[in-house]
């Protein structure tokens, strides 16, 4: 089938070639030029510009009508900011395309080949420079800082009142928390991530478990580091170097035969050797007359370790390993990052906000909650977002707003919920309307379902509706704080929640 296809373009392509070829011949015959159009044909081409001209603006015109209110109204403080912004400048863009495409087919139309006119040449003219320089420039610049400005109503500081929601997001869907009674967020950390904790958040028992898992994962790339052959010959050849160089220096013994030892015990071989003497007390100044403590100390280390590599590469063959480059470079990188993982959860768990709340408390009475989230209307909200995965993006349409979810970036902005989903479903006549959150990043196989609803209310139905989600950690009487954390901090605690509490 494909190349019946083929053969019909490539004939095709012949027929066209041979046409062609026919009328030049022709035109040769008759004695006609090729760039010779008669005044007929040049004032058609004229005037079918114009027409194109007209059935495009048409065309365009129709499409504005149809599909220029594209949004239902904005919901949110900011957002009717956002569509005076939007509508400013498709004013500016439909004026200089009328502009440029009126002048670009009128004048087709208008100057079409005329052999009796002559055209008029001029280079240059300072004047139109300056007009077509300047004019675009402070349209421009006036578009830049209107929408600076504009993006500076979402993303500036929000009041000391606003509502926190952390949105998190991971393939392939949203997760929302609130800040509970104490006002933070608890720490997170990718580590803590469990089937019943997905949000990472710190716990001690998360912590403990996190951290064996860590150690067990670095003993395990340790373990097989410290017996991959290459590496062990490598380490056992750079210490009979140093001992060689060392001892040049105070032109002694014959070390190319020490090193050579099959194990440690085989120091006493030797009797009165230095180094057997060495290997019984290093580090003790006394009795080293030729070598200092220090340098005593050292060579006694390093051939005990050489004692100790040869004792594996001899004895121990079943327990060796033979890596390439690539293997043992991956293995030394996958320990640094183990290192790296174990140092942020340490610098996490002692972590101590600003009111002196510590890292465990803060994340106990979070509320997390999947398939909606709540908003009161007319409340200041600042959201942050955070990924688990790749790039994801909070896209909430009405409230004209959105922001990327990145991976160890936390993000954030703020908005005003003006319109409540009760009236907007009035507004729209449509009862089944419903804010949304989506993902507006195309970010895998489910990211079309990447979706959460949201709520917004009376701030009575919100308060009664948060009341009812569960708190991250619910067994308030027996809180599982580990002993190192003083008790005040519970006083901080509640001092803290009638705090919110007058401010509600
Ligand atoms: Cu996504």
């Amino acid at each position: 089938m494909q190349l019946l296809i083929l053969l019909v373009v490539i004939v095709g392509i012949v027929a066209v070639g041979q046409l062609a070829k026919v009328y030049e011949l022709s035109s040769r015959i008759s004695g006609k030029r090729e760039e010779d159009i008669s005044h007929a044909d040049t004032r058609l081409n004229a005037n079918l510009f114009l027409v194109f001209l007209v059935v495009f603006f048409a065309s365009v015109a129709y499409l504005y009508w149809a599909y220029g209110d594209y949004a239902p109204p904005a919901a949110s403080v900011h957002g009717d900011a956002v569509d005076t912004l939007m509508s400013f400048n498709i004013w500016i863009i439909t004026a200089v395309f009328v502009l440029v495409n009126a002048l670009l087919f009128g004048f087709a139309w208008k100057y079409a080949y005329d052999k009796d006119r002559k055209a008029t040449f001029f280079a240059h003219d300072n004047r139109l420079e300056l007009i077509w320089t300047v004019i675009p420039s402070i349209v421009l610049a006036v578009l830049i800082i209107y929408g600076l400005r504009t993006w500076d109503l979402m993303t500036e500081d929000a009041s000391a009142d606003a509502i926190r929601i952390e949105v998190y997001s991971k393939q392939f869907d949203w997760t929302a928390r609130y800040v509970g009674n104490d006002g933070e967020f608890g720490q997170s950390n990718y580590n803590l991530i469990t089937p019943l904790n997905p949000l990472g958040i710190i716990t001690p028992e998360g912590v403990e478990d996190a951290m064996a898992e860590i150690e067990k994962q670095m003993g395990k790339v340790e373990s097989d580091l410290s017996f991959e052959k290459g590496l062990l010959e490598a380490e056992r050849a750079q210490l009979v170097a140093s001992l060689v160089a060392d001892d040049h220096g105070h032109g002694g013994h014959d070390h190319g035969e020490h090193s050579s030892h099959g194990d440690a015990e085989a120091h006493d071989d030797h009797g009165g050797h230095d180094h057997a003497e060495d290997h019984g007390d290093h580090g003790d100044a006394s009795g080293h007359d030729d070598h200092g403590s220090h340098n005593g100390g050292w060579k006694a280390i390093a051939e005990n370790r050489i004692a100790e590599i040869d004792d594996i590469l001899e004895h121990q063959t079943d327990r060796l390993l033979i890596l390439t480059d690539a293997q043992i470079e991956a293995k030394e990188d996958k320990l640094k990052r183990l290192k790296r993982h174990r140092q942020r959860i340490v610098e996490l768990e002692s972590f101590t906000f600003d009111n002196g709340l510590g890292s465990f408390e803060a994340g106990r009475d979070d509320q997390v909650v999947k398939g909606e989230f709540h908003l009161p209307v007319g409340q200041e909200v600042e959201f942050v977002f955070r990924s688990r995965d790749v790039i994801h993006s909070a896209f909430m349409p009405h409230f004209r707003a959105q922001m990327n979810s990145v991976p160890g970036v936390p993000t954030r902005f703020k908005m005003t919920p003006t319109i409540t989903t009760d009236s907007m479903q009035t507004i729209l006549d449509d009862p089944d309307f419903n804010y949304v959150l989506l993902c507006n990043k195309v970010c895998g196989a489910a990211h079309f379902n990447m979706k959460m609803d949201i709520i917004v209310e009376s701030q009575e139905d919100y308060e009664a509706w948060l009341e009812q989600q569960d708190v991250f950690l619910v067994d308030e009487d027996n809180p599982s704080t580990p002993e190192s954390q003083p008790e005040p901090t519970a006083d901080v605690e509640s001092e803290v929640g009638a705090e919110i509490a007058m401010i509600h």
